[in-house]
Order: C-alpha cells, then sequence, then structure tokens
C-alpha cells in the first residue's frame, strides 16, 4: 500500500498541477502550520485507512458487523451537537449586502480574527486536503470545493456527503481558480473561540471550533446554501433548502417537485415516502432530501440538481413505518452522530422501532435506562448515509440536467393557523407565501426549541446575501420561465385542542401530494378562499385514512381570525427587511389585509 502521507508535503508530489490550488493550499498549511499534508483521493484503500486511524483514535466507534456492517459510531464534543447560528457571518465588503439575515463582519475582521485563531492550530496535528465537487460529474452546473481539515471524521463524513477525490480535480483541470477555499480546524472545540465565517465574494469559507456537520462539512450548508445562493443571485439560478422527489402515478406519467421545510421537518421523510395502500401503483423516487439547486432550463421549466451524494439526516423519530427507505439506507455503511448504543453494539434512538431495551449506552457514553431523565440519543443525532443506499433513489439522480418541476411546496412547522395544503393564485403570491413562512424551531440549531420565527423558504439560517434581494431575485426567475410550476403552502404539524397532531404525516402526505399533482396538470379545479386555492369537498383522497372527518375539517380549516394575527407579525419581518423588501411582496400583503378586513 503505497503511503503517500509525507510525501505529499511537496508540491511535486501532490495530485494536481493546479498552480492556484497548489499555492492556497500551501498558504493554509503556512497559517496552521501541520506536521503532516495528506491529499485525500476518495479511494476505498484510503477510506479503510483513515477509518482505522478513527477507531485507533477513538474517534469512531464500530458497530456491530452482523447487525450494522461497515457503520460507525461517533460521540461528539456536548459542546458541538447543532449548528451555531449566532456563530454563522456572511462577511461581505459593504454590510448591506449580507442582510438582516445574516450576522456580518467585514472581510477584513474576518479573516483577522479567524486568522489568528487559525495560526499555529494544526501544530502537531494532520491536514486533510479534500477536492470534491457538489453535483454530478460531468453537470456543467457542478461546483469544485477543496475543504481543508484536521478532522478524519469530517473526511469520512465529506465522503459520504460529496462527490470526493479524483473526480473533483479532473473537473477543476490544472489552470482554473473557479473553486470554494474552504479552510476548517476543530481546535479544541471552544464555543468561545467558534466561528463560522463565509466570504462569499472570495468564494472562501473558514470554519473553526465546531465538529458538528452543519459547520464543519463545508460542502452543505456553507456551500452548497450560503456561498451558492449568493453565486445563484449573480448568475440567474437559485440554490434552495428543497428535497426533490419524482412521483408516478399508476399510468406511468411521472413528475418531480421540490418542497422545502426548515431543519428536522421532514425533508427526508417527505423524499423517500412510501404512499398507503389506497395508492397502490403511485412509486415515490428520491433524488435529494435536503439542498436543491434550480436553474431555468433551454425549455423554459425550472430544472433540479441535488448537489448532494448522501443524507446527513435526524435520527429520532426514524423508524420502519414513518421511513423504511432512510431506515433501509442506514443499514450499512453509515456513520451515526450521537445516537445510543445497545449493549450488543447496534444503534438506538428514541422513536426507533420496539420498546426502549433494558439498558443502553447513551449519547454521552454514560449507561442509560427507560428510567433515566434525559433521552438516550441526543435530540438532533444523525446519520450519514450514501444516497446509492436508498432503495428507491431514482434513475435520474445522477442526471447532469437533473430533473424538470411540476411544483413547489414551502411548509412549516405550525401548531395553528396553516391549514394542510393552500395554493397560491400566482408566482408572486407564491413567492409571498414562501417568504412569509413560519415555523416552530428545532434542535438542528441551538437555541430554544418550539419558538415560532419567520423563517422564509426555509432559508433564513442559509442565505448567503440580504433576503429582501432574495425575494426579489425569485420573482425575476418568473420572467424567464415559460410557465411557471404552480406553488403551494402546507403544514403537516397542525395541532388540536388536545395538542395532539391532526393529520397523521409521513406516506399519508401522499394525499396531499395527490392533490398538488392534480393541480398542477389542470386535472382537478379548487375552492378559491381570500388567502389561496384550496381542495373543493372530496377533492383531497381521505378515504381510507384513520382519522375522524372532523380532524379533516380542523387541519383543513382556514380561520380568517387567525390569519389576521398571522398577517399582523408578518410586520415584524417586514419591518426588519424595509430597505430591501420587494414592493411585489409588500403588495401582496396589503391586498391579503384588506381582503380580510372585508
Ligand atoms: C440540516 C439542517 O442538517 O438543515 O440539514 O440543519
Ligand atoms: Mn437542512
Amino acid at each position: 500500500m503505497p503511503d503517500n502521507r509525507a510525501a505529499a508535503t511537496k508540491r511535486s508530489d501532490a495530485p494536481t498541477n493546479n498552480s492556484k490550488l497548489l499555492a492556497w493550499v500551501e498558504e493554509m498549511a503556512k497559517l496552521t502550520q501541520p506536521d503532516e499534508i495528506v491529499w485525500c483521493d476518495g479511494s476505498e484503500e484510503e477510506k479503510q485507512r483513515l477509518t482505522k486511524l478513527a477507531v485507533d483514535k477513538g474517534i469512531l466507534i464500530p458497530l456491530n458487523p452482523e447487525k450494522r456492517p461497515g457503520c460507525y459510531l461517533h460521540r461528539s464534543d456536548p459542546n458541538a451537537v447543532a449548528r451555531t447560528e449566532h456563530l454563522t457571518f456572511v462577511c461581505t465588503r459593504a454590510k448591506e449586502a449580507a442582510g438582516p439575515n445574516n450576522n456580518w463582519m467585514s472581510p477584513k475582521d474576518g479573516y483577522d480574527k479567524l486568522g489568528k485563531l487559525f495560526a499555529g492550530s494544526m501544530k502537531g496535528r494532520t491536514m486533510y486536503v479534500i477536492p470534491y465537487l457538489m453535483g454530478p460529474a460531468g453537470s456543467p452546473f457542478s461546483k469544485v470545493g477543496i475543504e481543508i481539515t484536521d478532522s478524519v471524521y469530517v473526511v469520512l463524513n465529506m465522503r459520504i456527503m460529496a462527490r470526493m477525490g479524483r473526480v473533483a480535480l479532473d473537473t477543476l483541470g490544472d489552470s482554473s481558480n473557479d473553486f470554494n477555499r474552504g479552510l476548517h480546524c476543530t481546535l479544541d472545540l471552544d464555543p468561545e473561540k467558534r466561528f463560522i465565517c463565509h466570504f462569499p465574494e472570495d468564494n472562501t469559507i473558514w470554519s473553526i471550533g465546531s465538529g458538528y456537520g452543519g459547520n464543519a462539512l463545508l460542502g452543505k450548508k456553507c456551500l452548497a446554501l450560503r456561498i451558492a445562493s449568493f453565486l445563484g443571485r449573480e448568475e440567474g439560478w437559485l440554490a434552495e433548502h428543497m428535497l426533490i422527489l419524482g412521483a408516478e402515478d399508476p399510468q406511468g406519467k411521472k413528475h418531480y417537485v421540490v418542497a422545502a421545510f426548515p431543519s428536522a421537518c421532514g425533508k427526508t421523510n417527505f423524499a423517500m415516502m412510501v404512499p398507503p395502500a389506497k395508492f397502490k401503483g403511485w412509486k415515490i423516487t428520491t433524488i435529494g432530501d435536503d439542498i436543491s439547486w434550480l436553474r431555468i432550463g433551454k425549455d423554459g421549466r425550472l430544472w433540479a440538481v441535488n448537489p448532494e451524494n448522501g443524507y446527513f439526516g435526524v435520527a429520532p423519530g426514524t423508524n420502519k413505518k414513518t421511513n423504511p427507505n432512510a431506515m433501509a439506507s442506514i443499514e450499512r455503511d453509515a456513520i451515526f452522530t450521537n445516537v445510543a448504543m445497545t449493549k450488543d453494539g447496534d444503534v438506538w434512538w428514541e422513536g426507533i422501532d420496539g420498546q426502549p431495551p433494558a439498558e443502553l449506552t447513551d449519547w454521552r457514553g454514560n449507561p442509560w435506562t427507560p428510567e433515566s431523565k434525559t433521552p438516550a440519543a441526543h435530540p438532533n443525532s444523525r446519520f450519514t448515509a450514501p444516497m446509492r443506499n436508498n432503495p428507491i433513489l431514482d434513475a435520474k439522480a445522477d442526471d447532469d440536467d437533473g430533473v424538470p418541476i411540476s411544483a413547489i411546496i414551502f411548509g412549516g412547522r405550525r401548531a395553528t393557523t396553516v391549514p394542510l395544503v393552500m395554493q397560491s393564485f400566482n408566482w408572486a403570491h407564491g413567492v409571498y407565501l414562501g417568504a412569509t413562512m413560519g415555523s416552530e424551531t428545532t434542535a438542528a440549531a441551538t437555541g430554544q426549541a418550539g419558538v415560532v420565527r419567520r423563517d422564509p423558504m426555509a432559508m433564513l439560517p442559509f442565505c448567503g446575501y440580504d433576503i429582501g434581494d432574495y425575494f426579489g431575485h425569485w420573482l425575476k426567475i418568473q420572467a424567464h420561465l415559460a410557465d411557471p410550476p404552480p406553488i403551494f403552502l402546507v403544514n403537516w404539524f397542525r395541532k388540536g385542542t388536545d395538542g395532539k397532531f391532526l393529520w397523521p404525516g409521513y406516506g399519508e402526505n401522499m394525499r396531499v401530494l395527490a392533490w398538488v399533482l392534480a393541480r398542477a396538470q389542470g386535472d382537478v379545479g379548487a375552492s378559491e378562499t381570500p388567502l389561496g386555492m384550496v381542495p373543493r369537498a372530496g377533492d383531497l383522497d381521505v378515504d381510507g385514512l384513520d382519522i375522524t372527518p372532523e380532524q379533516v375539517r380542523q387541519a383543513t380549516h382556514i380561520d380568517l381570525a387567525e390569519w389576521r394575527t398571522e398577517l399582523e407579525s408578518q410586520g415584524e419581518l417586514f419591518t426588519k427587511l424595509e430597505k430591501t423588501l420587494p414592493a411585489t411582496v409588500r403588495l401582496e400583503r396589503e391586498i391579503l389585509i384588506s381582503r380580510l378586513a372585508n
């Protein structure tokens, strides 16, 4: 086995002749002063070698090879278990460019401040250089990133989440300077020294002090959303926090849909949904579960590519009933982070199939029993699984141009007000519905969970520029679309007076999707309400559903008094975005307010 580690610290032995890349890696090595530099090639041999290293160092714990072949558990520092939005910055020359939705630092301050923390940060450590590609190999839309990291956990996760190694260097070629420069160091995981800084004008990301996926796997939230949304505005496309699914009806007619939901609101479940028995003959397939890059095709349709290669899903609540395809995806070759471990070396989390075992080791490595007062798995515990493990992966998941989109869905987590499904009157009204979306916060980010906040298009934590300008960009896209896909707002999370969810969700969401697709094809009518178009009585197929007609009524109901309060509370967002909010979005709200006043 050739050991290329020490040798690769020399420029002549690096696996690329790209002088811009080599110069940047040398500059970062000078700054961080690692003991050695390892260029990652994404090979199986490298995976074996680094996995062994991670096991020897206690970074990964091998799981039972009979129950979970090729799977490992990682227990992170209890300080690094979720995204830290208050420590995430967009560093643009002009403060206004970052907008009120982002924390801002000037690029000079960002580089100076983090430069001091990065100085000598890899002394005694190995610097891994990870070339990776976001998007299918060969697609003109894919983006090359290079992540430099001191974390072997990051390397092994990036290997699952992105197309890594040779493929990225070949795409970059020998002379291009068009690559994202990502520098990451875990340092001592002290939140006081934690910063996730984006420099979109330099296509650069510096992340320090966190090992958590959303902060440390730089291809995902940092490049594929924050930097990509910025590039998308310049280049005329959209980077969105959206799943992409395919739905084929029993007659063989197939459509693709994108859907934006905030973090930990069921995107992975929706993307891998198994339709209920009533929908026999329907086939759902997955293109992606978290991120979608949307472009206008030559045919004037909207086309979507999933830039990722794997799933970084929330474990709690995942089971054979809620998401059998996710359960199949994590049977082998997956990395689990902060889940609990059974006595026989398998994984466990709240909401997995079966009763809690009498004894477990919890996510911190402590003994746990069903009497314990704390959860066995962290509420934001995760699995990282190759997308090729998914039994319903769509045949076009690697297509260079992506797939054409027939409908766009926005959805928040709302206990009240928002009905199960509503269609916008037109594109501008749809942009308004997405822009004003509210959702209860979840464990995916640090801070209090369960608080309603405006999360426009589920992009509040991920839009790399002023979000008012982002709405403007969405509005402009319409002019380039021959026939814009219809836009819908959904809510799987409405609760009854007893505090219980009204709608069963999961596979039963197929009923809503079927109506969405029928609307997209003009196959079914709708009722007009002052707020949007909703299913007419009898159009939403609830046959065989295990809930009462009264529950369906409550789940789909539009209460105008609740909506008056909702429109009022949107005012806060509108005040915050005063400077850049497009007049069209403002007018949409005014029209609704005046309609409801009548
Ligand atoms: C994620 C998130 O991990 O949105 O996908 O936080
Ligand atoms: Mn996400």
